[in-house]
């Protein structure tokens, strides 16, 4: 089933040009209205003013929208009834119709389909802390495994287990790869006390990389860990209680499954008054500006390197 191209991203194709795919689920599920809006229109700018196409994915009218014209932008913004879309979730929005927003997983099946492959988001998901009795770990680990896109994020958000989700990106096989330290990045923060299992310092490496393994023939893409920008960045030590209070309040209250991201996210936000949001803001348009040159780089490559 073809996906719906905005004439934008449809004239992108046409020419081979850069193009970076965008997720929903942060619009829907990420952030309060009206931010949510005004960050998905500066990602956007940041894309085209670093010299590639935003594609904003989503799913409505039962068709999968790869770019997303301004006022699609604005309804979505506005829809609290969207539906979180993962992998499990697509095929059954497409066919009732309903409005629904992608993750990071099911961003990369769609931007797959689309011949996109590159993608920025803010952070992915995980291992939720106590995955071992709530069998809590995001699908976007395993799509990770499974479908080639280089995914900009800054490392993973904070509230999850993070030694357990290194380990789990390590057994499926997916690169991680800090940009420009030697530290694994925890979204709000710029260092997470755990190294990374990869370091490169520039774009061109990365779509080397990329490109790599795709003339290998590897499955799967890579997890590029782009530290939020140091003057946006919250220590560690000063978003952590924020995040354990959040994270008590949802075991109090029985949050479970999908719900557990957006509380979250949420709680935090409210808890710091806005500092977390602006940080999440920050690190979002940052990995936009990367997505966009690494996007560049790879369409410089000449088109098929066989080595
Ligand atoms: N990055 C953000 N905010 C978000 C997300 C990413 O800055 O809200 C979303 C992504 O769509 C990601 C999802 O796929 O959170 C993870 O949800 P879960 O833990 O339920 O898999
Ligand atoms: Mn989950």
């Amino acid at each position: 089933m073809e996906p719906v191209f905005s004439p934008e991203v449809a004239q992108a194709r046409a020419d081979a040009a850069p193009i970076v795919a965008l997720e929903s689920t942060i619009i829907t599920h990420g952030m309060p209205f009206p931010q949510n809006l005004e960050t998905a229109e500066r990602v956007e700018a940041e894309v085209r003013a670093a010299g590639a196409v935003p594609a904003t994915i989503a799913v409505m009218g039962g068709r999968i929208h790869v770019g997303l014209a301004p006022e699609a932008l604005r309804t979505l913004a506005r829809t609290e009834s969207a539906a979180k879309l993962s992998r499990a979730d697509l095929a059954a929005c497409l066919v009732s119709g309903r409005t629904g927003a992608t993750t990071v997983a099911a961003t990369m099946i769609c931007a797959h389909r689309a011949g996109i492959e590159v993608f920025a988001t803010g952070g992915i998901g995980g291992v939720h802390r106590g995955a071992e009795t709530s069998f809590d770990v995001s699908a976007d680990l395993r799509e990770l495994a499974l479908s080639p896109a280089t995914v900009v994020a800054a490392g993973a958000k904070a509230i999850l287990d993070l030694p357990k989700t290194l380990e789990v990106l390590e057994t499926l096989g997916v690169p991680v790869i800090a940009v420009g330290q030697d530290a694994f990045p925890a979204f709000w923060s710029r260092d997470s006390g755990l190294a990374a299992p990869l370091r490169m310092d520039s774009a061109a490496e990365l779509a080397a990389a990329h490109r790599m393994r795709r003339a290998l023939g590897l499955a799967g893409g890579q997890l590029v860990a782009n530290p939020i920008p140091a003057e946006a960045e919250i220590p560690r030590q000063e978003i952590l209680p924020a995040i354990e209070t959040a994270l008590a309040e949802a075991e109090t209250l029985g949050i479970a499954a999908k719900a557990v991201t957006p509380f979250l996210l949420q709680r935090i936000h409210e808890i710091t008054a806005g500092r977390s949001l602006a940080a999440n803001i920050a690190l979002v348009l940052n990995n936009a500006r990367l997505a966009a040159a690494i996007a560049g780089e790879i369409a410089a490559l000449p088109a098929r390197q066989t080595r």
